[in-house]
């Protein structure tokens, strides 16, 4: 099997400050927290920005200040989120891929999430690939429900979206497919041909889909944004998440990636890792 790619969540759009203490507000915070998780193992990063009052943004100057920091601090493989938080225009969720992360999801549908509706049509969907393309920036495909993967189909065949990519099952969300082993299953039987995947479980079935999913040789994300608890009461920090599933990792034998081997294992290239455009200027697949 290869290598697995851990990839961690610290931020999200939904968590507030008073949920748990541990959520990485300023750049500063997002610093500290990409050389922690670094550390116990992750490969990638998604980011989400926050003010410093704990509100959402999207602002593109927040995003450059996050970088600078968490390339300071790690050689991580960074995302940016462009589904932001429910409610904010497609321009805004598209912003700050002007500042050319290497990676960035792409939510491959509209669902409803909790009393909301995530708003994903297509012509947001070839929008937000547009700007994509336009910078240079790798898709992770994001699917939050079993028709998802269709839509992806759809948007190869029209042109708008190369495939394989790197898919990421975002599943327990209230609105969305289940997290369940089944619909894992079936996910990734359905899978294009040559996608690499991981499992996104929310709540507490992040840790029983992340253990499937080392077994089973697909890729894992954790993180605050998906799930706050360790265990049942007990508020989890991001690195110990990370910490717990390279262990499991090990008990199965299945090594675990650096930024470099999830690069080559995504078919990114390792490149002079530069916080900004101005050194982000290597040609990408
Ligand atoms: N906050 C969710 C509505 C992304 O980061 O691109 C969407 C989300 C996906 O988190
Ligand atoms: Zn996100």
């Amino acid at each position: 099997m290869e290598p697995l790619i851990v990839t961690v969540a610290p931020v999200g759009a939904e968590l507030s400050p008073e949920q748990t203490p541990h959520l990485a507000v300023t750049p500063a915070q997002l610093g500290a927290v990409a050389a922690k998780v670094r550390a116990a193992g992750a490969a990638m990063i998604h980011v989400h920005c926050r003010n410093d009052d704990g509100s959402n943004t999207h602002d593109v100057a927040r995003f450059a200040a996050a970088y600078a920091a968490i390339r300071a601090a790690s050689d991580l493989i960074v995302q940016f989120s462009t589904g932001g938080a429910i409610g904010m225009t497609p321009a805004e969720r598209a912003a700050p891929l002007v500042l050319q992360p290497e990676m960035a999801p792409l939510s491959c549908g509209t669902v409803n999430f909790g009393d909301e509706i995530f708003e994903n049509s297509f012509p947001i969907m070839r929008g937000i690939l547009a700007e994509m393309h336009r910078f240079g920036v790798r898709p992770e495909l994001e699917v939050f429900d079993r028709g998802h993967l269709s839509n992806a189909v759809r948007l190869a065949k029209t042109g708008h979206l190369q495939l394989p990519q790197h898919v990421d099952f975002v599943l327990g969300v209230p609105g969305g497919l289940d997290a369940s082993v089944e619909n894992l299953v079936e996910c990734v039987r359905a899978l294009p041909s040559g996608c690499t995947w991981s499992v996104a479980g929310i709540g507490r079935m992040q840790l029983p889909l992340a253990t499937v999913a080392v077994a089973m040789g697909g890729h894992v994300r954790v993180g605050l944004e998906d799930n706050i608890y360790y265990s049942r009461g007990r508020l989890a920090t991001n690195e110990e998440l990370v910490g717990r599933v390279v262990r499991i990792a090990g008990e199965l034998g299945r090594p675990v990636a650096t930024p470099d081997e999830a690069r080559r294992i995504l078919r990114l290239p390792v490149r002079a890792l530069a916080p900004s455009a101005a050194g982000a200027v290597t040609k990408r697949a």
